[in-house]
């Protein structure tokens, strides 16, 4: 797999290890500033191997894929507001990365998971009845959201002309332990920690679709194992919320006042509203998520960065100084 030392994948590995625990599972990972080895600490190491690496890198990924049964690409330039800033990283991660992915699963034959996220569709009316599905057609708004919508094309495109046996999934947004700080909430959570005032873009009525992350490992996994090759599925788990009501929670369970926080400028581009609809991969796969209930799942966040402040501390300053910088 590649990305397993980022947040999503980093889980994964956890998740994926536990339900099986013959699985010999080798990452590749650059270890960008979103990339932590710590975030496999524990694992049994005749189990996991980390390779330090890029997926760009063709003889690399020639070399690994060769020796392994399927590929399962979590690896990602994720944050839209660096995409904003720096939008060369993600044309190249994001795109020639995949692209250097496929040749070798191509060439080895090897059975082939792509990652993607609901971006790809652009975004919604708050009072669309509409939901996306794996029809809904790509329009993505940002740099991070158009390389993704670019990656996926090319699977498709590979899977078409070329054969490879591949499956695509789209989530939503993910929340949960090992969540890098420049993410919303991670962001606001450790703010708190630190007694500085957490940050709202704009009005704060932007509506994300939020999952926890041990749920879009669960679907992917359920993909692995059951999901019809050449087919795209949707993972979320119905769990729309605005900006505005996630950061009011967060000061709540932290037990501050609900209106602790600064409107900053908002995200150019930002936008409005995601919505997943998940039947295809509940009717045909029989997937459910587990963390249906969010004011628990979030509240078992806020703890584990209370509990691991060792963990997010050495990010924090160099984070908020780029936030700084953009007004943000
Ligand atoms: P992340 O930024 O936390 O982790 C990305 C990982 O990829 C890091 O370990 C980094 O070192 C590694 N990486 C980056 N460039 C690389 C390269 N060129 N070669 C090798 N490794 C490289 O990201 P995340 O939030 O865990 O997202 C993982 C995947 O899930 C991405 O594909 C993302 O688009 C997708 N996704 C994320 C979300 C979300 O809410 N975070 C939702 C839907 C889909
Ligand atoms: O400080 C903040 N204040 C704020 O209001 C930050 C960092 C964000 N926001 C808003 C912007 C978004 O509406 O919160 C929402 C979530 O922001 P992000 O955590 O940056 O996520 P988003 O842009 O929605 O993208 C995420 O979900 C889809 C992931 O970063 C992507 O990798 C994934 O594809």
């Amino acid at each position: 797999m590649t990305g397993g030392a980022g947040f999503i994948g980093s889980n994964f590995v956890r998740l994926a290890n536990k339900q099986n625990p013959d699985w010999q599972i080798e990452i590749l990972d650059k270890l960008t500033y979103a990339g932590n080895p710590q975030n496999l600490d524990g694992l049994d190491p005749t189990k996991v191997h980390l390779t330090k690496g890029d997926i760009c890198d063709n003889e690399l990924v020639d070399t690994l894929v060769k020796d392994c049964d399927a590929v399962i690409h979590f690896a990602a330039e994720s944050h839209n507001d660096n995409s904003l800033t720096s939008p060369w990283p993600f044309v190249e991660t994001n795109i020639v990365g995949t692209y250097t992915l496929l040749e070798a699963v191509r060439k080895y034959e090897k059975r082939y998971h792509h990652i993607s996220t609901d971006e790809v569709y652009g975004d919604l009316e708050l009072d669309d009845p509409h939901k996306f599905t794996e029809d809904t057609p790509y329009m993505p708004s940002s740099p991070y959201s158009s390389t993704k919508a670019g990656s996926d094309h090319l699977v498709r495109a590979w899977i078409r002309s070329f054969g490879i046996q591949a499956t695509i999934s789209n989530c939503s947004n993910n929340y949960g332990p090992y969540q890098h700080v420049e993410k919303f909430i991670p962001r606001q959570i450790t703010n708190i920690l630190l007694g500085d005032r957490p940050k709202l873009y704009g009005s704060g009525e932007n509506v994300r679709d939020w999952i926890h992350v041990d749920d879009h490992n669960s679907a992917v996994l359920a993909i692995l194992d059951k999901g019809k090759l050449s087919e795209t599925y949707m993972i979320g788990a119905n769990g729309e919320k605005n900006n505005k009501e996630v950061l009011e929670q967060i000061l709540e369970i932290m037990g501050q006042p609900k209106d602790a926080y600064d409107h900053v400028s908002d995200r150019p581009g930002h936008d409005l509203r995601y919505a997943i609809d998940a039947s295809k991969l509940k009717n045909e796969l029989g997937w459910q998520p587990k963390y249906t209930d969010f004011a628990s799942g979030i509240t078992a966040t806020i703890e584990w960065y209370k509990n691991n402040r060792s963990w997010w501390e050495p990010l924090k300053a160099q984070t908020e100084k780029k936030y700084q910088e953009l007004g943000r």
